[in-house]
């Protein structure tokens, strides 16, 4: 928004007091309206009986012209259609009701229009028109790209105005991410869909002394894009890369990756955005952001990460919006078990979940090392019901449902098992452990 304000004073003191029509101080404002500009003049009245008064015009220097008139003798005109580039002054003239006129006033101040000095304004990169740029502005882009856009159309993705949607205006977008301004424009409604999306981390082990925190969602709504700050302790990480994962373009759909800013000082990585460029969302479950830290820590030998809290990395300004533009509301498991990265001092086989089951349940186990390892299930009779041989293993943490070994409730040749007691036996080269389950059905 570009406002001009221009006083000038001009007077004759020898006309006023002969015609009483003099013009006294003016003061021109010009208001910038989308793509055309009207430049709003107001100015003192003349002390006379006016009827109403002449407007003349100078563009460009050139001479002034009559433009028009007021409707009656409020002290006031709107130039519209001013040309971008183009310098305006202004005289004005009273007229009383017998058509005497008045001395033409003094010229005002010269105003020259000047959009372009603006760069896109923040309310062309606001497509939603909710006073801030978010990712909610970059879907409708990314969900429009390729298409002609008029300028009068609302919403309009096409944020610099040249007649289509491109990639240069998500890249306008994407620089401006996180830019608000006031705007008296009611926010539209955001809808909020019915699923919810579950958000949850996920560390892996890269080299000693590197992790590797993936950000993963499971959507059973169709997703088109999402924003998040991640906020990391920076006594305890370095944040080294932001990578986007698979989940946005896993379909071979294009994306507009958003390159987040790392600052490793307060421990704070902004504006992590992402949104499908093609209309359609996608649904399931996977990454949407991975990140590369380097733990601090010098005492960190491979061996423990107990001084790693579960909260240490955390999620926040989460929108995940759909493909209408919709926001999808977030689920958020922040809690990190930083305890799987680091295998166990002891090899341990653990409770199986859920328990009593039926028919199917998990177990889960931990090794110190790396071994073979065979999970075999007994009935009370001593009876070999089950062997589930899993190979040679890496020392590790086996117990998310992705990891732990499933059973389905059946024998080796495919029949339900009774209800009751079993067994269950974890069975490596070094370590040997059993415990209960219970088949209740
Ligand atoms: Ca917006
Ligand atoms: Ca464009």
């Amino acid at each position: 928004m570009v406002i001009y304000f221009r006083e000038c004073s001009f007077l004759s003191l020898l006309l006023l007091y002969i015609f009483g029509l003099y013009v006294g101080n003016q003061v021109a404002t010009a208001d910038e309206y989308d793509h055309d500009t009207t430049l709003n003049y107001i100015w003192e009245p003349a002390s006379g009986p006016v009827h109403h008064y002449n407007i003349y015009v100078s563009v460009d220097g050139g001479e002034f012209e009559l433009v028009g008139t007021t409707v009656d003798a409020t002290p006031e005109y709107a130039l519209t259609d001013a040309k971008d580039r183009s310098t305006y002054r202004l005289q004005v003239q009273a007229v009383d009701a017998a058509g005497n006129v008045g001395p033409l006033s003094d010229p005002s101040d010269p105003i020259t229009v000047d959009l372009q000095e603006d760069d896109i304004s923040l309310r062309h990169l606001d497509v939603n028109q909710d006073g801030q740029i978010d990712i909610f502005d970059l879907v409708v882009v990314g969900a429009r790209l390729g298409e002609e856009s008029p300028p009068d159309t609302l919403p309009n993705p096409d944020v610099n105005r040249d007649g289509v949607v491109n990639v240069f205006d998500l890249v306008l977008i994407g620089q401006a991410f996180g830019k608000q301004y006031e705007t008296e424009l009611a926010a539209p409604t955001t809808w909020f869909a019915a699923e919810t999306v579950h958000l949850a981390f996920q560390p892996r082990m890269l080299l000693e002394g590197f992790v590797f925190v993936e950000i993963i969602a499971q959507s059973e709504s169709e997703m088109h894009g999402f924003q998040f700050d991640v906020h990391f302790d920076p006594n305890h990480f370095e944040a080294i890369t932001v990578e986007e994962g698979q989940l946005l373009g896993g379909d071979g759909s294009p994306t507009y990756w958003h390159p987040p800013a790392i600052e490793n000082e307060t421990g704070d990585i902004r504006n992590i955005a992402s949104s499908r460029l093609k209309r359609e969302g996608v649904l399931g479950k996977g990454m949407l952001a991975g990140i590369t830290f380097k733990i601090k820590a010098t005492d960190f030998g491979g061996r423990s990460p107990a001084h790693l809290s579960p909260a240490s990395i955390g999620l926040s300004n989460v929108r995940l919006v759909n493909a209408s533009g919709g926001r999808l509301t977030a689920a958020i498991l922040t809690s990190i078990d930083w305890e799987t990265l680091i295998p166990p001092e002891k090899s341990k086989l653990l409770p199986n979940y859920p328990n009593p089951f039926n028919p199917e349940t998990w177990i889960p186990y931990a090794l110190s090392q790396d071994s073979d390892v065979q999970i075999r299930i007994y009935d009370l009779r001593g009876h070999l019901v089950r062997t589930f041989a899993l190979g040679h293993q890496a020392a590790g943490w086996y117990r998310s449902r992705e990891s732990a070994v499933y059973w389905n409730g059946r024998n080796t040749v495919g029949e339900p098992v009774a209800s009751g007691i079993y067994v269950y036996h974890l069975v490596t080269p070094h370590f040997q452990q059993i415990r209960r389950m219970v088949i209740l059905k």
